[in-house]
């Protein structure tokens, strides 16, 4: 089984900036972590960093494709104003876990509103790095139907 994670805008920065919003942890160690993860549940995870809007639809498309299963959609920025990342994976009907390494329910408005959230399998904020991890094993047990 295929998963696929999707970094938005600015990801690439992980580790090196604002360590005290977004952590230490670099996002290829991320990356790693994941796909270490990914090997102990019997998944090959496949990760993805796009700074750009359609680069990113392009991803979700490509995936989808490839026969991905599901996926972990980190949008950055573009969670709170993108109608065409939406409609890729509503258009691709892949299933998605939501991930936000911060609480961006405790940050400015703009921040609360996801145009994701209502189509993910489901969604976790502020637990950084390890909100991927935690979001890779209810993702695969959801598609592994031992979850409800
Ligand atoms: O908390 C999250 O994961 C966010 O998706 C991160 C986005 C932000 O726009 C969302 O509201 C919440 C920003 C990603 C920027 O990533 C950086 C990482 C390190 C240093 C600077 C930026």
């Amino acid at each position: 089984m295929r998963i696929d994670v999707f970094n938005g805008p600015n990801l690439n920065l992980l580790g090196q900036r604002e360590p005290s919003v977004y952590g230490t942890m670099t996002l290829p160690a991320l990356e790693l972590a994941l796909v270490e993860r990914g090997e102990a549940l019997g998944v090959r995870v496949v990760c993805c960093q796009h700074n750009g809007e359609g680069a990113l639809v392009d991803a979700i498309q490509g995936a989808a494709a490839a026969g991905s299963a599901g996926a972990l959609v980190n949008a950055g920025g573009y969670t709170h104003t993108s109608v065409a990342i939406r409609d890729a994976l509503t258009g691709t009907t892949l299933p998605f876990v939501e991930v936000h390494l911060s609480n961006i329910h405790a940050r400015e408005p703009f921040r609360h509103r996801s145009l994701l959230s209502d189509v993910a399998l489901g969604v976790i904020v502020g637990l950084g790095p390890a909100g991927y991890l935690l979001g890779l094993d209810g993702l695969v047990a959801r598609l592994s139907e031992r979850l409800p």
